[in-house]
């Protein structure tokens, strides 16, 4: 675990300050949302960071980034290690969740570099494209289409809120970055280390500077669409209108009522609410809106989608419910192996642990399903995360780097092919 002892506070200090001021917004948060021209930007300083370290730079059709440290006397076709997160925020995030894993794993490669590590496996560092889905819905784009649980082809038309095509800006963002060389998804891998901020209270709670994630909770994102008539405001009997909005104040009111858990174990979302066409005097004619479903227990996460299904299917104020799933993913355990190995990492760095599930959905949520998987969270202040004051301690920050610099040293020394990486013939939808 020599890694972990080259691991530079400083340096990783300065990576994260770095990033953060691609999107940087007045309130010390970030809007780096996926293929704008802030993740542009950002993409081209991880080009910049890797060249200067002598990593080998790839892309794929979705613009996942891959930067590679090929050891001298490895076999080019030896299955990598493979560790990373992705660069693009929410509208109003932070400047740790996502970026951070990719900085930290720049870091981590470098230690290894500096230390002289004799690996047995390449190193990839990734960062996916469009994990959060809040510009182009949904999210973890670039992972599913790297493992092939959905196909890129579907989501080339989705429009973002100024009606831009991901196609479009997707091209350009490849063309932004012309020194990566392409290659198609589906590379095989001998596994994947993600390292996160928690975006949860728990750590912080008891107290833990690392928590070693054996899975994540399952997820189902779902659009829904209201059709009404748009009538005038001043002229319209309220018995005559089929109005769209007070249709969706019912669903809500009723969605509310179904999916109430005296556990407190589910997590229902409404996240974006649009009317159309939004103006003071004319009878709503259209809404959307957006549900995130999740829940730790995939039979459960079923039943209360069932529950949804049976509320939108009503008919409400004369209008009726179109729903869309576009994005499901079942609960995840991770691979026993790849836990243990942080584990026992972790105890080398005399590093506390606490074993956990991720609330939080990330790209591993689809690598579990392609190669043996498993994460590594650090704390955050306040649990508070999606938001400007998200914020880790830089002694955090360095802990996980230097758990991941030691796991990857751990994990790519080790010739043991585990299990060969699949891709997943099956939508997700
Ligand atoms: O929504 C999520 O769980 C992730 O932070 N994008
Ligand atoms: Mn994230
Ligand atoms: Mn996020």
């Amino acid at each position: 675990m020599i890694s972990a002892h080259k691991v530079c506070r400083e340096r990783l200090g300065w990576r994260i300050n770095r990033m953060a001021e691609f999107g940087a917004s007045a309130d010390g948060g970030v809007n780096r949302q996926v293929f704008s021209d802030a993740d542009r930007a950002a993409r081209a300083e991880l080009n910049s960071w890797a060249t200067q370290m002598g990593l080998e730079l790839y892309t794929d059709p979705i613009a996942n980034q891959f930067f590679r440290l090929m050891p001298k006397g490895v076999a080019a076709d030896m299955a990598p290690v493979l560790t990373g997160s992705h660069l693009d925020s929410q509208p109003t995030g932070g400047p740790y969740d996502g970026v951070y894993g990719v900085v930290a794993a720049f870091e981590a490669v470098q230690a290894l570099i500096d230390c002289g590590a004799v690996l047995k496996r390449p190193i990839e560092i990734v960062a996916w494209s469009n994990e959060e889905g809040s510009r182009f819905a949904p999210g973890c784009m670039g992972s599913m289409c790297f493992t092939g649980a959905r196909a890129i082809e579907e989501f080339a038309d989705t429009c973002d809120a100024d009606r831009l095509r991901l196609g479009d800006e997707l091209s350009k963002t490849l063309l932004s970055h012309p020194a990566m060389q392409q290659r198609d998804f589906g590379q095989s891998l001998s596994s994947y280390i993600e390292l996160h901020i928690e975006q949860g209270p728990i750590l912080e709670r008891l107290g833990k500077p690392i928590g070693v994630v054996s899975g994540i909770q399952g997820c189902r994102w779902f659009n829904v669409t209201i059709n009404g008539e748009a009538r005038h405001a001043g002229t319209t009997p309220m018995a005559q209108r089929r109005d769209a909005l007070r249709a969706a104040v019912g669903y809500l009111s009723d969605l509310q009522i179904a999916l109430q858990d005296p556990d407190d174990a589910t997590r229902f979302t409404i996240g974006r609410l649009d009317v159309s066409p939004n103006t003071p005097n004319t009878v709503p004619q259209q809404v959307s809106f957006s549900i995130d479903l999740r829940h730790p227990d995939t039979e459960e996460l079923n039943s209360l989608t069932e529950r949804i299904h049976t509320v939108l299917s009503q008919q409400q104020q004369g209008c009726d419910a179109v729903c869309e799933e576009i994005f499901k993913h079942a609960a995840v355990r991770f691979h026993e192996w790849v836990i243990a190995a942080i584990q026992t990492c972790a105890k080398g760095l005399d590093l506390a642990y606490e074993p956990m599930v991720s609330g939080a959905f990330h790209d591993a949520l689809f690598l579990a399903d392609y190669c043996p998987t498993a994460m590594i969270f650090v704390p955050s202040q306040g649990g508070v995360s999606h938001h400007p004051s998200e914020f880790t301690h830089l002694t955090d920050l360095y802990d996980g780097a230097r758990l991941l610099a030691a796991t990857l040293e751990h994990t790519a020394t080790s010739t043991v092919e585990i299990q060969a990486s699949k891709r997943t013939e099956n939508s997700t939808k």
